[in-house]
């Protein structure tokens, strides 16, 4: 790909681990806090570092990174980007950063207190909502970059499918695009009048709901980018090409169509709310999850045929043939053994009565440990060994190779310790968001610290090795950006692994984006738009709602 989408890529990848140096630093406090072994300084505040841990590493460090990852795979699909992709991909940088920058300062000066879901009636600073608005328009202007040079593409290729990857890359940014306008609305029309003062209160039935509106799809938002490596990437690795190309644009399609309609599953037990709404969209929920299973199945099946293909025989010989001594495969594989019952547990807290019990608890942190913290994260680590090499054009040693495994080994026994202990604590009862770690000496609530897993020092041993992880990989990607040795000869050079895809059999309408697009709004005004209408004929006097809506 050229320099300029290489340097572009690069900066992406630079800033999303500046946040995840402070993002993790953040975490490995909180563990010692909520042991009760580590006491903050009286500047720093609990729900400051929580608020940085979630905002800088499930917000930020995703985005940037995905960002990186859709700019050079879609250079490389589609050929290389034109002066217009260029300057708007740029300039959506910059906002993107600008917007990171001031949600950053205004966590640290501690006027932003208000957890990674900054939902009222917590209420920031109205500097920092104008942030939150920044990194959005930030992320659109790059989107829109993309989606440019997709149709650009498209009218040079008149009736012919796009790449898978670039589909992928189209499918992930509408699903983007569309779920971001339930966050602005809020931000624009809501936290910004209500944070500077403009207007009396706020109408935080609403706000909540076009919260998670945004909330859910943001999930596949991280999780979709990690899914194209698993279909375009893995098989690459594996030797194979991908298992079926129509099953994965289909894929891609469901999450459209289903990942935006469900949002009230993590408002199960809000009152404001009827419990014909939610069990319509819990519904909806169930369906969701289709695309996943389809996912792993598509998965299986490609490791058997690359196993059996290299040898492998009986029910299970082709998994011993899979490429374990290759960390770009391995730390994908593990990210995915990990969605299992990262995914299970997200059926459980979708089921309405089950709900009841994790909400709220321990448990849900847990749960986003083993989805975003883990399958998404790992996967990006997978992908960052051979990226950055690719694009700096240096050579991912043999030495760093080791400490790779070391990484990925030690992220993987940190997170299980962590998250299991998590679950379990979840289970017994204890809260989640609170910085009274001690439960004010209170007998009952110390029992939930005395199991084998859940006991005091696991949550914080794992916790530890996953910083030490962490920093190990910041580590590899400083080496691999600056120090690593240059790739002199043709066969060093790091390749971009992209699977190749049989189309022959695709149909056609799967490209048509508008009969999606059509279906997503039909379903969407289905699920919300009464539920939504009332809460806003009953919004509180003084919230502002009849100027603003
Ligand atoms: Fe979730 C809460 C439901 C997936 C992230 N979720 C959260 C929160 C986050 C999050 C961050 O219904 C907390 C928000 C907060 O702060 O309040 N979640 C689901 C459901 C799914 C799901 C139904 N979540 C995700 C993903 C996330 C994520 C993905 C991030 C990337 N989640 C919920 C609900 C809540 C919730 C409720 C609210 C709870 C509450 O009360 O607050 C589904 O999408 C899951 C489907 C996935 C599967 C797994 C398929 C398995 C695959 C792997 C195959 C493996 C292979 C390897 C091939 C069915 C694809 C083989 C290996 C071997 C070892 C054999």
């Amino acid at each position: 790909i050229g320099i300029q989408d290489r340097k572009l890529a690069l900066w992406n990848i630079g800033v999303a681990y500046i946040a995840f140096i402070i993002g993790t630093f953040c975490g490995l406090l909180q563990v010692f806090v909520r042991n009760n072994s580590l006491d903050l300084p009286t500047w720093l505040n609990y729900y400051q570092i929580l608020t940085a841990h979630g905002v800088l590493l499930a917000l930020i460090f995703t985005t940037f990174f995905i960002f990186a990852f859709l700019i050079a795979g879609m250079s490389k699909s589609l050929g290389g980007f034109g002066p217009k992709v260029n300057l708007f991909a740029w300039l959506g940088f910059i906002v993107t950063t600008i917007g990171t920058a001031l949600a950053t300062v205004m966590i640290i000066s501690g006027k932003a207190s208000v957890l990674y879901t900054f939902y009222a009636p917590l209420k920031a600073s109205g500097w920092y909502y104008v942030a939150l608005a920044l990194v959005i328009i930030g992320t659109w202007l790059s989107s829109f970059a993309l989606l440019g040079h997709y149709v650009a593409w498209k009218k040079r290729n008149k009736g012919q499918l796009s790449p898978l990857f670039a589909y992928m890359t189209v499918a992930t940014l509408i699903l983007w695009l569309i779920a971001c306008l339930g966050v602005v609305a809020t931000v624009v029309f809501q936290y910004i009048p209500w944070a500077f003062g403009w207007v009396d209160t706020i109408n935080v039935e609403l706000s909540r709901s076009l919260f998670w509106y945004f909330g859910h799809p943001l999930v596949y938002f991280w999780l979709l980018p990690a899914y194209i490596a698993w279909y375009t990437v893995v098989p690459k690795l594996l030797g194979v090409k991908v298992f079926s190309d129509s099953l994965a644009r289909l894929s891609f399609v469901l999450f459209l169509l289903f990942s935006i309609p469900v949002g009230f599953h993590h408002q199960l037990t809000e009152p404001g709310i009827s419990s014909f709404w939610k069990f319509l969209q819990v519904v909806l929920t169930f369906m969701v999850i289709i695309p996943s299973l389809m996912t792993a199945f598509s998965m299986f099946a490609t490791f058997e045929i690359s196993g059996r293909k290299k040898g492998g025989t009986g029910l299970f010989g082709w998994f011993k043939k899979l490429p374990w001594k290759d960390v770009r495969f391995t730390s994908i594989f593990i990210a995915m053994a990990f969605f299992i019952p990262g995914g299970a547990g997200g059926i459980i807290n979708a089921s309405f009565q089950l709900n009841e019990l994790v909400h709220n608890t321990l448990w849900i942190v847990g749960h986003f440990h083993i989805t975003v913290g883990t399958p998404v994260a790992m996967t990006f680590m997978g992908i960052t060994f051979w990226l950055i090499p690719y694009l700096t054009g240096r050579k991912f040693t043999k030495r760093l190779q080791k400490l790779a495994f070391i990484q990925i080994g030690s992220w993987s026994i940190g997170m299980l310790l962590m998250s299991t202990a998590q679950h379990i604590l979840g289970l017994l009862g204890a809260p989640r968001r609170t910085a009274y770690s001690g439960y004010s000496g209170n007998v009952n609530a110390l029992e939930w610290f005395d199991g084998i897993l859940s006991n005091h020092v696991t949550m914080a041993v794992g916790g530890t090795i996953l910083f030490l992880s962490a920093m190990l990989l910041v580590y590899i990607v400083a080496n691999l950006l600056f120090i690593a040795p240059e790739a002199k000869l043709k066969e060093e050079i790091e390749e971009f692994p992209l699977a190749e895809s049989d189309k022959s059999h695709t149909p056609k309408f799967l490209e048509n984006w508008w009969i999606w697009i059509g279906v997503a709004v039909a379903l969407i005004l289905m699920a919300y738009a009464l539920p939504l209408s009332h809460m806003i004929q009953h919004a509180p006097p003084g919230s502002g709602h009849h100027i603003t809506w």
